[in-house]
């Protein structure tokens, strides 16, 4: 969303500078090219139309015959959950099981293992992160303190969001600016934070970082097509932005509201192994959104190939909403399905 200049605008925005200093240490993060992005790597093969998750899935595991993951191991479902929020448990569903490796998380959104930046913040003594509150002019970011290993590898990925108004307004019902999944090894690390307005929703400006949006406003200004949809956007090595032409993966949000303050679960399924072009899918509560060719190893300078840093960004401009993510765990990929 664009900014404003008005008093309260200026005295969020001098309040969000102060509480970014921790994570502005170092310079800025514009213009921050750490090499060149080879585009010809990338092929873009958005589906035309949604999807069912379970459609596309079944067809990429008819051939399953093993999996390493016995129905013995899969743990009480208390131990899948987050501090009391109930994650969505992706192991009653066969087809996602099939595509852990192990039970055991590579990743959990656990606030000992995070580092906060901006105005990000855990809720009570919970694991549940509040993004940003309900007011205008806020950026922020929270990353995984250590880099992530076995990315590359492959991954199962799994999140809850709520976005939106807490107590809905009768005035206004827009609501901006939209929350990211990103993956980044940027030279900041876990102190990466955009510099940028509400639009980039936190990770504008990041270096050496593939971000997956969830857009709750359409910037026209910057090419976006429509106000609810999600994209996977990157400057591969350089600098990412969410401008439309730094998208490579692209699906409108048409059957409902993903600002509706209710919760939404988020699969994304990194797998370069069981076909011969490695790429990623993203499924929102259920349903299969986008598919595309992708190699994290030439997109990304990871370190060692294999580790990058995982968090969650969001942003508000002059609209504004709140941006929550209530847990998140990622899974090795089974690669023997
Ligand atoms: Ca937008």
């Amino acid at each position: 969303m664009s900014e404003l200049n008005n008093s309260s605008s200026t005295k969020r925005k001098k309040k969000n500078q102060m509480s970014n200093k921790e994570c502005h240490k170092k310079e800025r993060l514009h213009n921050d090219n750490e090499g060149d992005y080879d585009q010809q790597h990338v092929v873009v093969v958005v589906d035309d139309v949604i999807i069912p998750a379970t459609t596309t899935t079944t067809t990429t595991t008819t051939t399953t015959t093993t999996s390493t993951l016995e129905e013995s191991s899969i743990p009480p479902l208390e131990d899948q959950q987050a501090d009391g929020i109930a994650a969505y448990n992706v192991f009653s569903n066969k087809l996602l099981r099939q595509r852990i490796l192990h039970y055991l998380p590579i990743f959990t959104l656990k606030r000992s293992l995070m580092t906060p930046c901006g105005d990000a913040q855990w809720i009570g003594d919970t694991s549940v992160l509040q993004l940003t509150t309900d007011e205008p002019y806020i950026n922020s970011a929270c990353w995984s303190s250590n880099r992530v290993r076995h990315l590359a590898h492959g991954f199962t990925a799994t999140f809850g969001f709520r976005m939106g108004k807490p107590v809905p307004s009768g005035h206004d019902p827009r609501t901006a600016d939209g929350l990211a999944f990103v993956i980044q090894n940027s030279r900041q690390g876990k102190e990466a934070m955009s510099t940028g307005e509400g639009a980039g929703m936190g990770y504008g400006g990041i270096a050496n970082s593939v971000a997956i949006e969830f857009d709750t406003w359409r910037n026209r200004e910057h090419g976006e097509l429509d106000n609810s949809h999600i994209s996977i956007q990157t400057g591969g090595r350089k600098s990412n932005s969410h401008k439309q032409s730094y998208s490579i993966g692209y699906a409108p949000v048409v059957k409902f509201r993903m600002d509706d303050y209710a919760p939404h679960n988020v699969v994304i399924v990194y797998d370069p192994v069981s076909t011969a072009a490695k790429h990623i899918t993203v499924s929102l509560d259920g349903v299969q959104m986008l598919k595309i060719n992708l190699d994290l190893q030439v997109l990304l300078r990871l370190e060692n190939n294999d580790e990058a840093h995982i968090g969650f960004t969001a942003a508000t401009g002059q609209l504004h909403q709140e941006h929550i993510i209530d847990y998140c765990h990622i899974y090795r990929l089974n690669t023997s399905f």
